[in-house]
């Protein structure tokens, strides 16, 4: 058994899901950068687009600037891998150049016909993540036949698609994207099924912090912040099912949370 790794998520964004915006501004997202690596952040995910359903689309080189000076600020000082949350092959360059390591992309490198050879270009890390449908939409209404197994084609099939572009096979990171077009109980069906997509040797990262599902589940978590008793639950029965990432936004609790879990695991074993 191995311990996950633990993503902090550092949004440079004035309009995302969980923080509204709470880190945006170069000082206040390399201050809270800095805070969740003292808190034990493997991973700092940077993004400056928000995937948020109406949230407005940002331009290049706007988002450019937004996470290029982030990613070098961080870089400089060391001790973290670092990710960059986006959409678009230029901004990947970018924010490869500027000293990240991991491209995270919620659209499996699909926006963009060039992203999978920019991404073998790179030689980064890729998170490939499933999403039905468009941010400004998904949620309308999200169907599937069988959420496990479309999801777990559709990653498997984009994987395939990066190796053939040139990327590397231990390069490649899966990822279900709970809460991107899917209804509570897609999502929970995935998170229950999460081992047979951890089953084919590819590192699975799970994001279901602060996430909306929680709140269906609880409607007294109506805020983001109000949901860290939900997000640790899921994170940790991710774990449980084979997680190696988790993306979060409570770095601190969620690594106290993880050593805990492991600690008992590994005994029981
Ligand atoms: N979730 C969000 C954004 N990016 N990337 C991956 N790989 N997996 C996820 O589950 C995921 C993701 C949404 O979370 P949040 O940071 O709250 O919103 P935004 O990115 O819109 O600012």
């Amino acid at each position: 058994m191995t311990t996950p790794l633990v993503m902090g998520v550092v949004n440079a964004t004035p309009d995302s899901f969980s923080d509204g915006g709470q880190h945006f501004g170069f000082d206040q997202a390399l201050a809270h950068a800095r805070r969740l690596v003292a808190e034990g952040a493997d991973i700092l995910d940077i993004g400056g687009e928000s995937t948020r359903p109406g949230a407005e689309p940002v331009a290049e080189s706007e988002e450019i600037d937004r996470v290029a000076p982030l990613i070098a600020a961080i870089r400089a000082e060391g001790g973290v891998r670092i990710s960059c949350d986006t959409m678009k092959p230029a901004v990947a360059r970018a924010a490869c150049a500027a000293g990240a390591d991991i491209w995270n992309d919620v659209t499996a490198l699909g926006r963009v016909p060039e992203s999978a050879a920019v991404a073998a270009e790179l030689g980064c890390t890729v998170v490939l993540m499933h999403m039905q449908g468009e941010p400004a939409t998904m949620q309308a209404d999200p169907r599937y036949e069988d959420v496990v197994a479309e999801v777990e084609a559709f990653l498997l099939a984009r994987a395939e698609a990066a190796v053939g572009a040139g990327v590397r096979r231990d390069r490649i990171w899966l990822d279900p994207g709970i809460g991107f077009g899917k209804t509570v109980e897609h999502n929970l069906q995935l998170l229950r099924a999460l081992d047979r997509l951890a089953g084919h040797g590819l590192p699975v990262v799970l994001g279901v912090s602060r996430k909306r599902f929680i709140r269906s589940i609880d409607a007294a978590a109506k805020d983001a912040g109000d949901r860290l008793g939900g997000s640790l639950a899921a994170a940790l029965w991710g774990v449980g099912k084979g997680a190696a990432v988790l993306r979060v936004h409570d770095v601190r609790e969620t690594v106290q949370a993880v050593k805990v879990w492991a600690s008992i695991a590994e005994g029981a074993a």
